[in-house]
């Protein structure tokens, strides 16, 4: 097998950035681009399988490649582009969808939280939503994939689907397994408002997430109003993981003071949780305003957005029909 390591991620256009996904997923990329060839998609044919009114697709999608670059990825080191530039993807996924199966998707957990009760409503795209990731995965032949704990399950679909490829066409290790890497210290971050559910750009209420291009005051007031605990902060573990939500601000801290928890809650036990959201207000405004204000600054300059997106996908066409003409042979497409 070769050593060759190359990474694979996407981010859905679907609204603002928020913490969650910087601290899961966005921090990461801009780590891995410094020793190892990264391409980062703006998943736009992920995002339609939710309707999305177009021109807020079209902003979203710039939005996103701004936060991209004002978190730190570097258009000369990372390839960027968005994944319906790149009709390998869709055509990728066709064929995937034959190799991947009924059994396989009716398990995925994202497709029962997103259809909710009424899933005979749900788009036939969000169902088959996994095999295109699979598609944009395996496009490129990619070995990792950093992305939240959310993505972990249709991750490990990925592999089973590249194994079965794999199989049905007897080519042993003609596509790489793809392993995750998932953040090491949060990788999921919970609502501000839930801490059973995931901070997300989709849920309604503003103040259950902390958007990248947040002000100072709208962090300082969603701190503030963040659920958390009426006792002070317990001096171990399994008391904290009782309370969700006083255990997501406590994980939040940690990450970005770059503490482990443990330490976190030696130095904070017997405090009450207004002290630590003072401290965690002070570390969330250093971190992210400046990421916001880069992002708003990017925004302003729309054409050089799209030439990074263009440039990108220029690259990326490369890489994908140079895999597709094989990927062709071996199933027998003329
Ligand atoms: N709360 C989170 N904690 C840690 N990582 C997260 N990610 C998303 N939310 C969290 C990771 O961010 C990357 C991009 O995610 P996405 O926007 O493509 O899709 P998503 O997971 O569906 O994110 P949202 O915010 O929940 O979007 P909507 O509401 O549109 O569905 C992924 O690596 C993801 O794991």
């Amino acid at each position: 097998m070769s050593s060759r390591k190359l990474v694979f991620s996407g981010v859905q256009p679907t609204g603002n950035l928020h913490l969650g996904n910087y601290l899961g997923a966005l921090k990461n990329f801009v780590s891995l681009q410094k020793n190892t060839e990264c391409i980062y998609c703006v998943v736009d044919l992920h995002a339609i399988t939710i309707f999305q009114k177009p021109n807020e697709l079209q902003n979203n999608v710039l939005e996103t490649v701004a936060s991209f670059l004002a978190t730190g990825l570097d258009p000369k080191k990372s390839t960027i582009f968005n994944q319906s530039s790149v009709s390998g993807h869709a055509e990728l996924a066709w064929i995937l969808n034959c190799v991947s199966r009924i059994g396989w998707l009716n398990r995925m957990t994202q497709f029962k939280d997103k259809a909710g009760s009424d899933k005979e409503k749900a788009s036939v795209g969000l169902y088959i939503y996994p095999n295109l990731m699979a598609a944009d995965i395996l496009l490129y032949k990619a070995t990792h994939v950093p992305v939240g704990a959310d993505q972990k399950q249709h991750l490990e679909l990925s592999r089973d689907i590249a194994q079965k490829f794999n199989n049905d066409f007897d080519c042993k290790d003609f596509f790489p397994l793809p392993e995750p890497l998932i953040a090491k210290n949060i990788s999921r971050v919970m609502s501000l408002r839930d801490g059973t559910k995931k901070m997300s750009k989709s849920e309604e209420s503003d103040y259950s997430r902390i958007n990248l291009k947040d002000s100072p005051d709208e962090i300082s007031k969603k701190i503030k109003k963040a659920k958390s605990d009426s006792s002070s902060i317990p001096d171990n573990l399994k008391d904290l993981e009782k309370k969700p939500e006083a255990l997501n601000l406590i994980n939040i801290f940690s990450e970005i003071s770059k503490k482990s928890l443990e330490k976190t809650l030696i130095d904070m036990s017997g405090k009450e949780y207004s002290y630590l959201k003072t401290k965690l207000t002070e570390l969330v405004i250093n971190e992210i305003t400046p990421v916001g204000k880069e992002i708003k600054k990017l925004l302003a300059e729309k054409a050089y957005l799209k030439n990074v997106l263009k440039k990108g996908k220029e690259k990326a066409n490369i890489i994908a029909e140079e895999n597709l003409k094989n990927i062709r042979e071996k199933v027998g497409l003329i």
